[in-house]
């Protein structure tokens, strides 16, 4: 197939990329580079060494005998560029994954709230028009996230993406209504994610466009099998208080001997999937298509939910590290429970990579490599989500 993965330079796309040329797709990577900018501007560096897009794509090249197309592209302000690219490519399908996609950073200040929403409506929707124009045949698989479902779950699982309800119409009698699962999303990142699913909705009913949503958990570890090939093919890994994830941000802090740091109580339960997981769930969404005519595909991309405490004290068993309950910058519940059916991709053959893995393991191993490259001052969490918060963290009340 030939395949464009949008914001493919990422963490999730860069290593989906590689594991769909493997699989003999023709693969076109479309990033803007923004990430890569956004640690600039942050003062902040990957704790691997990511090589430049050339070197990362030349090491490919060499090593599988495959070529990887790239294209410098904003796909939310370059719209002659997007309809031209896909009038000429006509992809099989197309992986989105160009949004920004940290909610700390989302929640950072006017500017940021700004940037996120612009940039990731306006990427999504620009595509969903290029499609329409230019190749409206092309599967669309996006990232979405279980964020989008807000954290409330309690009594019954959460599932994928749609909830059978009750009405009584007039008479009083009780109608059956398939509706989208009521969005409460916890952040204006997550507020972006949400709006994106309406525009799917409309998109896929008036125009017939073949959508898949993956509403997929926080990711958890660096390299995969493809990865690990060459030093030039090494994956981003964010540990700083806006970009890393909580199980990879108390990797890196046991690492160096900083106490693990767990918001509040740490009886916040989310969702987890390894990296290796994304890779192959993108790859067997994009096997699986939608009909034309068809509404969304959502499927839940997701292994397991544990609380954040549980995974503090699974951290601090295997390494000896320290557990400090922080102020909590953001404004979320303390405790909640979580239960998701991934039925969807359990059925299509999937079998999770669960946390007490091997690959645990080696994601500790790689933090200790690259302990050097760690620096404590982008470790604490600054970007508080209201006035409140900020005076917490700031020691002011
Ligand atoms: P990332 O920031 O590492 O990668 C996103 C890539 O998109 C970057 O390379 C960036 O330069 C590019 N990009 C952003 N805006 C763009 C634009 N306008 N035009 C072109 N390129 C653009 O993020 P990630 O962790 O790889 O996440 C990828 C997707 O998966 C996101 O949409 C995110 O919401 C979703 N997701 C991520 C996680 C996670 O834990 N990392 C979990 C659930 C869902
Ligand atoms: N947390 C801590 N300590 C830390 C960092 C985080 O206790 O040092 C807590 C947070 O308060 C939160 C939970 O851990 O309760 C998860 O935070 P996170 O930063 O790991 O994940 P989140 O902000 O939800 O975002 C990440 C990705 C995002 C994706 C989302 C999936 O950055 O792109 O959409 O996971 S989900 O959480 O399922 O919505």
């Amino acid at each position: 197939m030939k395949v464009i993965v949008f914001g493919g330079d990422g963490f999730c796309g860069w290593p989906t990329a590689l594991h769909l040329s493997s699989l003999g797709h023709d693969v076109t990577i479309v990033d803007n580079l923004s990430r890569r900018r956004i640690d600039d501007e942050l003062g902040l560096k990957s704790l691997t060494p990511i090589a430049s897009m050339p070197d990362r794509l030349r090491a490919w090249q060499e090593l599988q005998g495959r070529p990887i197309e790239f294209v410098e592209m904003d796909m939310a302000r370059d719209i002659s560029g997007l309809d031209r690219l896909l009038g000429e490519t006509q992809p099989d399908a197309v992986v989105h994954f160009a949004e920004q996609r940290a909610a700390p950073y989302s929640m950072r200040g006017p500017e940021e709230k700004r940037y996120t929403v612009d940039n990731n409506i306006s990427a999504t929707h620009h595509l969903l028009v290029a499609l329409v124009e230019r190749s409206p045949d092309t599967h669309l698989v996006h990232l979405g996230t279980m964020g989008v479902y807000g954290y409330s779950g309690g009594g019954f699982s959460i599932p994928e993406g749609y909830l059978d309800v009750a009405v009584r119409d007039e008479e009083g009698e009780l109608q059956q209504r398939e509706i989208l699962f009521p969005t409460s999303p916890g952040s204006v990142y997550h507020m972006t994610k949400s709006l994106d699913q309406l525009m799917f909705q409309f998109y896929a009913r008036n125009d017939r466009l073949k959508i898949t949503d993956l509403h997929q958990g926080i990711v958890w570890g660096t390299q995969t099998d493809l990865t690990m090939r060459d030093e030039r093919l090494i994956n981003r890994f964010d540990y700083d208080g806006d970009y890393g994830t909580v199980l990879n941000r108390f990797l890196v802090e046991s690492a160096i001997g900083y106490p693990l740091t767990v918001h509040g109580s740490g009886g916040q339960t989310r969702a987890f999937i390894n990296i290796g997981d994304t890779v192959r769930c993108v790859a067997l969404a994009i096997e699986n298509p939608p009909e034309r005519g068809e509404r969304v595909n959502i499927l839940n991309q997701v292994a397991e939910t544990l609380r954040v405490i549980d995974l503090a004290e699974l951290v601090s068993k295997r390494t000896g590290a320290e557990i400090a309950h922080v102020p909590n910058p953001r404004a979320e519940a303390d405790e909640n429970e979580l239960v998701v059916s991934n039925e969807g991709f359990r059925s299509l053959g999937l079998d999770p990579i669960l946390l007490d893995s091997s690959l645990l393991q080696d994601t500790i191993d790689l933090s200790r490599r690259y302990r050097d490259r760690i620096d404590r001052e982008k470790i604490p969490a600054r970007s508080a989500w209201n006035a409140e918060r900020q005076r917490e963290i700031d020691g002011d009340m």
